[in-house]
């Protein structure tokens, strides 16, 4: 039995080399084939995610979205001007270096006034553009801006605002 074994072997390796297709092309082959249909199923991702952009700027075509990080420092607002066009979605990301505590209030005018004279010191996001920042921590509000117009951004902690923390978003 032994001895039919080993003379088997070396012609079982002589026909493969003739055919021209051993095991270990075959081997070779494998690892081609399966990349081609995951570069495809890639591909195929790739493009279901450029349509789900095209429908969602579809849906509201001047829509513009923007991030400005706003530093609290000193109790002042660094920068204390910002600029966007109209139809800008501002996403305000409030970096609280200071000690204590700040927040950012934007909005018109009427929006200040009340702010003012209130005593709402808390603001959770649930109000756009109205986020309380306590000392140390970063946070952030969103706000559109729908009409040209200069719309001020203040802390209204008390003397916070007189003391100069203060900023104006220029729309237009
Ligand atoms: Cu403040």
């Amino acid at each position: 039995m032994t001895g039919t074994r080993v003379g088997a072997r070396p012609r079982a390796r002589a026909d493969s080399r003739a055919a021209g297709t051993g095991p270990r092309r075959r081997r070779r082959a494998r690892p081609a084939a399966l990349a081609v249909p995951s570069l495809l199923m890639v591909a195929a991702g790739l493009l279901l995610t450029a349509g789900g952009l095209l429908v969602q700027s579809g849906r509201a075509p001047a829509a513009t979205q923007r991030t400005v990080v706003l530093t609290m420092y000193h109790t002042h607002f660094l920068p204390a001007v910002v600029r966007v066009k109209p139809g800008t979605t501002v996403r305000f990301v409030l970096r609280n270096t200071d000690p204590i505590d700040h927040e950012f209030i934007v909005g018109d005018d009427a929006v200040h006034r009340r702010h003012r004279v209130g005593r709402d010191q808390h603001h959770h996001g649930e109000v756009p553009g109205e986020i309380s920042v306590p000392a140390g921590t970063v946070a952030s509000t969103s706000f559109r801006f729908d009409r040209p117009g200069r719309f001020a951004y203040a802390c209204h902690l008390p003397g916070h605002e007189a003391y100069g923390m203060v900023g104006t978003v220029e729309v237009g």
